[in-house]
């Protein structure tokens, strides 16, 4: 252990709390509030508002399919995607929630061409919010586990101004707080302002997230990679070559999982360490997943947890956005299985 001491040492042991109490995440915000330069009132509303949000996304989970809404709409998203009824009613969700408190300019949602404008015209929220409400929807017919991926930045105009596509366009570094919302066997919400990353688990009898997961760091070793194998033939040799690799490892053997979900991806190799894959493809060399919705917050959450997060060419939070549904490659998980990565793509394979 030891290269990354702040994510060891989760914040509430820092702050004398006793692991054997029950800690809400509205009296872990809350507590946060004082202690760390971004996390003002205004930070704490936003977190607040978010997991106020998942609790309503999560009941329309849960009920999706007895409630008739499963399946997809007719409507087309700006990704050229069919929209599903759920990513219709969490996108409108999130939206509604976060605009209706004071903290937030701007939202950028992957369901949405253009970003929208909160309060007056967006010139008082001290916060940009770039969202991803659910993630993985293709798998909403099949009773598979979703997410919601989120990302939080200041505003770069002055308060008092309208905001700019610049608002928009900072790299993952600038991020003040990440993270996602897992809706699985059970639901999670994992995030982090900057000082480790914490997962609460909602109780569904008291409609309350717990501290569950405190301090989250991917394993020092992993030995899962999560990759849509059916791409391999079109993807770079480097990625070829390491997922060679990783099939003829011995000691220990290697384990592939892939559900096709990022959230459940990352989230399980969180827990167990390993690597997920979405590479450069011949006919796709961005690959699929969004910069801004996707990646940048998790390489937030993964860089927090003692993991890593690449392109082809560097780290995601260095790159600079240039457009809102940018995509990338994206490797991301335990860094010696990203080590590996970079050195498959050193020796020109
Ligand atoms: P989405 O934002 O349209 O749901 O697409 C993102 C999803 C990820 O959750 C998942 O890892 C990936 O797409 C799966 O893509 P593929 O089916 O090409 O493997
Ligand atoms: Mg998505």
């Amino acid at each position: 252990m030891g290269f990354c001491p702040t994510w060891q040492r989760p914040y509430l042991w820092k702050k004398g709390f006793e692991m054997n109490k029950t800690v809400t995440l509205q009296e872990f915000i809350m507590d946060g509030q004082a202690a760390f330069p971004f996390v003002s009132g205004q930070l704490t509303r936003l977190l607040t508002d978010l997991a106020i949000g998942a609790k309503i996304v999560n009941h329309q989970v849960n009920r999706a399919g007895l409630a008739g809404i499963l399946g997809s709409t007719d409507q087309v998203n700006v990704q050229d995607e069919q929209q599903q009824k759920l990513d219709v009613f969490a996108d409108r969700t999130f939206l509604r929630i976060l605009s209706a408190g004071k903290s937030v300019a701007g939202i950028g949602s992957e369901e949405r061409e253009d970003f929208v404008l909160c309060g007056d015209e967006g010139k008082n929220g001290k916060y940009v919010v770039l969202i991803d409400p659910l993630d993985g929807s293709s798998n909403i017919d099949v009773n598979v586990s979703i997410g919601t991926i989120f990302s939080i930045h200041k505003r770069t105009t002055p308060l008092g101004e309208a905001l700019t596509d610049e608002d928009f366009l900072q790299p993952g570094s600038h991020q003040v707080a990440a993270g996602y919302i897992l809706y699985g066997s059970s639901t999670m919400l994992v995030y982090t302002t900057g000082t480790g990353v914490n997962g609460f688990t909602l109780d569904p009898a008291v409609g309350e997230f717990f501290l569950s997961h405190p301090g989250m760091s991917f394993p020092d070793h992993g030995f899962t990679y999560s990759i849509n194998d059916a791409l391999l033939a079109r993807a770079t040799p480097a990625v070829r070559s390491f997922i060679e690799g990783c099939r003829e490892a011995t000691e220990p053997a290697f384990r592939a999982r892939y559900i096709g979900s990022l959230v459940s991806d990352f989230h399980r190799n969180l827990i167990h360490g390993g690597i997920y894959l979405y590479p450069s493809l011949i006919n796709k060399p961005e690959g699929k997943l969004r910069l801004q919705y996707e990646c940048a917050p998790l390489a937030f959450i993964a860089e927090q947890a003692g993991g890593q997060a690449e392109d082809d060419s560097g780290r995601i939070l260095d790159r600079k956005p240039e457009q809102l549904h940018e995509r990338v490659p994206f490797y991301v998980g335990s860094r010696h299985l990203l080590h590996a990565l970079k050195a498959c793509r050193q020796a020109g394979s």
